[in-house]
Formats: structure tokens, sequence, C-alpha cells
């Protein structure tokens, strides 16, 4: 009898066949929790702790079955009793812990952690409703809660609770962890997300995602990244941020006294990962925690602290290195606030004459970069190209003062999550080419060998169209929309910023309607498919979106045109969605502005699937054309270097771009009466009006080049064979992009931790 059996015996004495899915589903999570019983934690003198605010991880029921060993087992009991493991998939929510890029990096990095056998937790918030779920209402993004902690999940409170002292008052958290298992590992990790029990989501108005920001203790965890366009909102993200370090800062210290530290040799006990700028307050709470609780005296608490933390660069972009005003972090935590102006003071010693790399400007605002890079020991960007313009320019001077601590670590995903869980067809297909190896060591290179093999070409292509099914499927249910499965499935997913580009796009989708128009049509018909979300106060973001809705109708109800181009936008995309869409994709879009995407992973989950991309030379882009070679990409598009010197010489003129030819009608086209039938001529003429007289990220700039090049990778598609050819060798060279190697480099680079073997 197998462990499910035995299971549903002892609980319903029952057949499986009996249950209904719910309870199908509750049977399997307490399977897992059995196990995760009998399974010690991984243990070691160092361990690691990654700091995130975010932590996409995705649904986790198949991902754990699969690390666990007995994924293939459970799905054929349940076939056997008429379930099909995707449905009961479906009871469980998805964790509303992230939003973007870092967040799915966090996540792609415990499972290896956990996967190549590390001690390292993940510590971050367990936030109640997540970002905010997205729906589409007039074409329009809206906003609710997402209440994704009303089904039972894998989150289980421990009896660990701390005390964070605020200015005004101190709270008492409570802890949750849920089990990060690696892959066929006999042992385990954990995430650790804080929380407080006093939160109260009957704060939040009304079908809306606002609520009062000054109500800390009823608040602190509604939401990831809560509103912070007025000071209330500020403040929030700065309680936020202290309560997770607080938390985190004070668990790492205990656990490291039970491993035997007598705290002056607390850096060789723990390593401290920050992922971006979010829990830089780690550093002077650290310093806090040594002085106040543990009588170190301060420039030895300053010299073990230095020694933990190391420090992740996602972006460039200016408006995501965080600055907080001294009197915000005063009136929140006056003795973190005190502990900042003497690292400050040491900082002006040292270098009085650099502005650049002050931790308090003249403004009395405090720079979080700069409190990492000076107080820890390691700063790192997450490409090659990113690492080179942090040390040339965003970081240039900091780079000068320490060399020896950047690194570059290209970014990575998990292969558990985004090859095996996500695509079985293709893993299966490889398991019989290349056989299983590949399953521990991410490396497909083998793969090379077969691909002018006719037989193994054509099982590539089955594959792409089973899952351009399920694609399919997914979409009915999800939102109604079907379409064509015999279509080029063309997919940009991921946040929508304007540096990402989604709006180019947009232009090209009008360029291709009129062209349809004029008698043109392709000869494969075209699906083009967004996904993202646009943060709540980032009003061109929802513009852009708002277009791509309106033009998606547009084409819709034009017979013309709908048989041949399709647009499709996907509400409330997340991990859920991205599985669908990675896996049945011809096409992966990475068409952000040379230099401002600082690695993107999406890139690499679209061609370990599969897909060919279409591309700037822009963050881990790069590198996917190094190892893939120019005839399996297709590149595009002014280069970084350019880039950055039509910034510094503010060089750019959005309106010379818009006045030629090409192009004029086709952003002309935002304001049609067509257009302008059918969308809200606020949002449209706002939109136009940016492109033309300022364009911040040069949308304009690519643009005839873009054009050109979709038509030729819809022309080179006709050939079938030459096509599933450069998917294949796009598969063959993804092993380097597996986050067991990043993780492999970030250990032997940067953390020193011994693996538990
Ligand atoms: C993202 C970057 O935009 C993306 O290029 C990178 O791959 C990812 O981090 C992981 O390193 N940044 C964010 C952010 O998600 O919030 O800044």
């Amino acid at each position: 009898m197998t462990q499910l059996d035995t299971l549903a015996q002892d609980k319903f004495n029952r057949d499986l066949a009996d249950l209904e899915q719910p309870e199908v589903y509750k049977l399997l999570l307490d399977l897992i929790a059995k196990k995760v019983d009998q399974m010690p934690l991984f243990s070691g003198k160092k361990k690691i702790y990654y700091f995130s605010a975010e932590f996409l991880i995705g649904k986790l029921l198949s991902n754990n079955l699969l690390n666990l060993g007995i994924y293939d087992q459970v799905k054929a009991e349940l076939d056997q009793a008429g379930f099909n493991i995707e449905e009961i998939e479906d009871e469980e929510n998805e964790p509303s812990l992230g939003n973007g890029g870092l967040g799915r990096l966090a996540a792609c990095f415990i499972d290896s952690i956990a996967s190549l056998g590390l001690p390292g937790d993940g510590v971050g918030l367990n936030y109640h409703f997540g970002l905010f779920q997205q729906y589409f209402e007039d074409n329009q993004q809206q906003y609710r809660p997402d209440t994704w902690l009303d089904q039972e999940n894998f989150l289980k409170k421990s009896d660990k609770h701390f005390q964070v002292p605020f200015k005004d008052f101190t709270l008492t958290s409570s802890l949750y962890d849920i089990a990060v298992l690696g892959y066929q590992q006999d042992k385990h990790n954990r995430l650790r997300l804080f929380d407080l029990d006093t939160v109260d989501s009957s704060i939040i108005e009304d079908g809306s995602i606002s609520f009062d920001k000054t109500d800390i203790e009823k608040n602190l965890t509604l939401f990831l990244y809560p509103d912070d366009s007025d000071a209330d909102g500020e403040k929030l993200r700065i309680y936020q941020q202290y309560f997770m370090v607080s938390n985190g800062a004070q668990l790492l210290i205990q656990e490291a006294i039970e491993r035997g530290s007598n705290i002056h040799d607390l850096a060789d006990y723990a390593v401290v990962q920050i992922n971006d700028t979010h829990p830089t307050l780690i550093i002077p709470e650290l310093i806090r925690l040594l002085t106040t609780d543990h009588g170190l005296d301060f420039m030895e608490a300053v010299k073990i602290t230095s020694q933990m933390v190391a420090f992740t660069n996602h972006t460039i972009l200016a408006e995501a290195l965080e600055t907080w005003p001294m009197n915000y972090l005063e009136s929140v935590s006056p003795e973190i606030a005190d502990i900042i102006r003497k690292l400050d003071s040491i900082i002006k010693e040292s270098y009085p004459n650099q502005a650049s790399v002050q931790i308090i400007d003249e403004n009395d605002t405090a720079h979080m970069a700069s409190i990492a890079i000076h107080f820890g020991f390691s700063t790192n960007g997450v490409s090659q190209l990113h690492t080179d313009i942090l040390k040339q320019s965003t970081l240039k001077d900091f780079y000068e003062l320490y060399p020896d601590e950047f690194h570059g670590l290209t970014n990575g995903i998990t292969f558990r999550r985004w090859l095996m869980d996500a695509n079985p067809e293709l893993s299966a297909l490889l398991d019989r080419v290349i056989g299983e190896e590949w399953r521990q060591d991410s490396d497909l290179s083998e793969l090379m060998n077969y691909q002018e093999d006719d037989q193994v070409l054509s099982e590539f292509s089955q594959v792409k169209h089973a899952n351009k099914e399920a694609l399919a499927h997914f979409l009915q249910d999800h939102q109604g929309v079907s379409i064509n499965t015999d279509s080029i499935v063309d997919v940009q997913v991921k946040r929508i910023h304007e540096y990402k580009r989604q709006q180019m796009l947009a232009l090209y989708i009008i360029h291709k309607y009129h062209d349809i128009k004029a008698g043109n049509k392709p000869e494969t018909p075209i699906t083009i498919i967004f996904g993202g979300k646009a943060a709540p106060a980032y009003t061109i973001a929802q513009d852009i979106i708002h277009l791509i809705l309106s033009l998606s109708e547009l084409i819709a109800n034009d017979p013309e045109v709908s048989d041949y181009l399709q647009v499709v936008f996907v509400e409330n995309y997340n991990v859920t969605a991205a599985r669908y869409l990675f896996t049945a994709a011809d096409i992966s879009e990475q068409i952000s502005l040379a230099s401002k995407e600082a690695s993107g992973t999406g890139n690499m989950k679209f061609m370990v699937n599969g897909a060919v991309t279409l591309m700037t030379l822009d963050g881990a882009n790069v590198e996917i054309a190094d190892r893939v070679g120019q005839d399996n990409v297709y590149i595009f598009g002014k280069e970084a270097q350019e880039i950055v010197r039509l910034y510094d010489e503010e060089d750019y003129v959005a309106r010379d771009y818009y006045e030629q030819a090409a192009i004029k009608p086709l952003v002309d086209f935002i304001v049609s009466d067509e257009l302008l039938a059918i969308g809200n001529s606020e949002r449209l003429n706002r939109l136009h009006q940016d492109m033309i007289n300022k364009d911040y990220f040069m949308a304009l700039i690519d643009l005839e080049e873009f054009i050109a090049i979709k038509e030729k990778m819809y022309a080179d598609y006709q050939d079938e064979k030459a096509w599933r050819k450069k998917g294949l060798i796009n598969t063959a060279q993804a092993g380097f992009f597996s986050s067991d190697r990043v993780i492999n480099e970030y250990n032997d680079q940067i953390w020193h931790v011994q693996v538990d073997d």
C-alpha cells in the first residue's frame, strides 16, 4: 500500500475516490506535513539568512511533491482515483508574498540553497493581502486585496515571538514558517515570515486597498509595498522594514547563540544577504542589539555587523534606490536614527569631500544603499552588464573605495519549478533523449547533439503544441478568452514599467493591425500576450495597460483582423499563470531599453522552455545571446553605452523620432477616433503626449528596428524545423542559468557556508 492510500484510510477510512477535491488537497497537505516533520533541519556552524521584502514563491503543492520525490507516485494514484493533480492544486491559493523579479529570485534562491544542502533560511513578512489582486474593468487595471490566507496552506505558526521597540510603542511579533524542501533532500530549511497578531483586515475600506496608514498595530503586515505617495505611507514602509529586520536580527542572534556563538564571533555563525535596499536597516539594528542587549562596544558591533551583511542591487533606476528622511526614521525608531547618524559621522570623517558616498545628504535624508555598501562586506550586481554599469557609473565612487567587495553574479532560476514542475512533457522528453542527470546538475548541453534530429525536433514541436493547448484551457478558465493554439504565441510578461517598453510592443500591434487591414495577412496567425501589474501610483504604466486592453478590444471586434492577430492581457499575472505562458511561448519579448534591465529572469524561463528571444542587448540577455549564438536569438536596438551617453548628454529628443513618417501614424493612432471610441480619452491623451514630449525610456528610439525584426521573426517561424531547432538550442544552452550555479557562486565568493551532508 502506498503512503497516500495509508493516509487516506487513516484519516477517512474510505477510498480516495470517495473524497471531494478539497479533502484530497487537505490530505496532501497532511501527507507533506508528516514528511516534513520527519525531516531534520539543515544545520552547520554558519547559516545563511536571506532577507527580502518579497518572496514570490508560487503554489507549493506540486513543487513540494516533486522535491520530496513522490510526485509521480501521487499523480498516478490520484489519476487512478479519478483526480487530476492540477485541479487539486486549484484548491491552493497562490501565496501573495511578492511582486516582481527580485521576489521571484528570492524564491528560486531559497529553493537552490536547500537543494544544494546549505543551511539557510529566507526571512520576510507575512503579508495578509500581498500586493493586490489585479482585475480589469473598462479596460483599466483595478485592485482588490488578495485574500490568499483564507485557504489552508503551508504556513505554520511557530511559538516564537520577539519584541520590536518603536518610538511610541513596542510590538510583539509572531513567527510563521514555511518549510523549504530541497530537491530530493532529507533535510530542510524554512522561510521565516514575521507577523503581528493584532493586524486587522476590517480597517480596509470596502472593495479597495485603502486603509488608515497610521494605525500601525492594525495595518503593519496587511500589504506588500503599501502606497507611499505621502508621508504616512513612507513611514509605514519604514515601520515594515524595521519590523522585518529587527525580528530577523533577533532570530539570527538567538539561533547563533544556540549553536555556540559567544557574540564576539557572530560573523562565524551567520551571514546576511539583503535583497535590495529594503532590509538595509538590519545594519543599524544588529549594531543596536549587539550594543544594548549584548554589551558590546559600538565599534566592535560595527565591525562584526560589517563582516556579516552582503548587499544585492537589483536596479539602477534612481526611484528604486531608497532614501528615507531622517525625521521619518526618528519618528519610527530614534535609536536606529541615532546609530545611522553615528555611521554617517564615520563616513564623513573618512571621506569628507565626497558627497556621492555619504550616508546622510544635505537634505538630512539617509541613503540606504550607502549604508549597505559601507557597512556590509559585499555588493553584487545581477548580470555582467549590470555589474559593469554599477562599477562604471551608478556606484562608481563606491567601487573605487572598495574594488574587492564588488561581485557580479548573473541571476538564475530553479529548474525544479520552471522546467520539471512547469513543463513535465518537456522534462520527460529530455529524460528520454539525454538521460535524467540534468535533474541533478542542470546540464542540458547534451541536447546540442540532437539539433538536426528530425524525430527529436518534431517531439519538441509536439510538446510546444500541447503546452499551447494547456495555455488555452487556462485562459478560458481564468478569464473566458479563447486563443488559437495553432498561432504563434508571442509573450511579454513582467511588471509594467516604461523601461520594459510594453508601449513599444503596443505600437507594433498598431502597425500590424494596419498592415493586416491593408491586406498583408500573416501566414500563421499571431497571438500576442501580455501579463503584469502596474504599481497603483504609477499613472503612465496604467495608461499603457489601458492602451493594450483597448487595442485588444478593437482587434477582437474587427473581423478583417481578428483571425490573424489577437492581443490578450492576462488578468492578475502571477506564478501560476507564468507557468502556462513560459512553456507555451514561441517568442520571448525581452525588449527593455538597454542598460535599464538589471538582469531579467523571465528571459531564462522562456529560454529553458524552448522559446526564442527577441532582445535588446540588456541585462542577462547579453549572456543568453553569448551562449546560444546570434543565429538563435533576434537582437535589435541601441546598445547600453549609447543609451547611457544619450542620458548623460540629454541627447534624446522624442519628437524627432515621432516626426518620422513611419512612426507618427502609429503614435497618433493612440488618440484616433477608433481608439477613443473604446478607450478613456484622458488616459490615451496623456500617454500620447508623454510619448511625443518626453518618452523618458525611449520607446521610439528602437521602434523601426523592432518592427522590422518582428516581421523577420514571424517570417522565420514558417520554417518550422529551423524554428524548433533554435528553440532546442536555447533549451540546450540554458544550464548556466540554473539558480544552483548562482547559489554556488554566492557561497564560494560571499557566504562561505559548509554544505550539510
Ligand atoms: C528586478 C530587476 O528589474 C530584474 O532585472 C532582475 O532580474 C530582478 O530584479 C532580480 O535580480 N528588480 C526588481 C525591483 O524586481 O523591484 O527592483
